[in-house]
């Protein structure tokens, strides 16, 4: 009886332990990513809505080995990632979610190493990327990524500004990485 009452008290403590750690990232204050601050980016100011990836521009995609930058993730790390969670996290924006007023400027910055898009969708669906969609769980592509032009596409180092024209939730996601997705709440 006391070895298994010890043993749950363990456990308890474990389970609390585990808890407060997971509390901890929510409720501190004002995260470093710029969530309540204006910045400037490419000469615009506004929120930010960083993009990110484990690649670099350097070997992306060149002769098969890409993605070889210290701390990098390479193309089969990339895929066995997608195949296992239906996403490779390195690929994301951040922040996820952001608040901004009506008339307020935010804008996306591509700070990865490949090219992103930044689109606003009606409903999150799948890129242009067959092979990603599948291996995302994203079989239906999004109607607003079957039009691309050119502009919607973001280099390395590229940014898109976008101003909150009314109050409301909108959706974005990234074309090419459909699990790459935010949402902007405007009010
Ligand atoms: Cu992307």
């Amino acid at each position: 009886m006391r070895t298994r009452a010890a043993i749950t008290a363990v456990t308890v403590a474990l389970i609390q332990t585990a808890c407060a750690d997971s509390r901890t990232p929510m409720d501190a204050p004002a995260p470093q990513s710029g969530i309540s601050a204006d910045r400037t980016v490419n000469g615009d100011v506004g929120k930010v809505v960083s993009i990110f990836d484990g690649c670099d521009p350097t070997t992306f995609a060149q002769n098969g080995v890409s993605c070889t930058r210290p701390g990098g993730v390479t193309f089969d790390q990339f895929v066995a990632q997608i195949t296992r969670n239906q996403k490779a996290g390195a690929w994301h924006f951040a922040p996820s979610e952001l608040n901004v007023k009506v008339g307020e400027t935010f804008i996306a910055v591509n700070n990865g190493g490949e090219t992103h898009t930044f689109t606003e969708v009606e409903h999150f669906g799948g890129g242009i990327v067959p092979f990603l969609n599948d291996l995302s769980g994203n079989p239906v592509e999004a109607d607003e990524c079957k039009n691309l032009t050119g502009r919607d596409f973001l280099a390395p180092g590229q940014s898109r500004v976008d101003v909150a024209d009314e109050k409301g939730t909108e959706l974005y996601q990234c074309c090419i990485h459909p699990w790459m997705r935010a949402v902007v709440t405007k009010g």
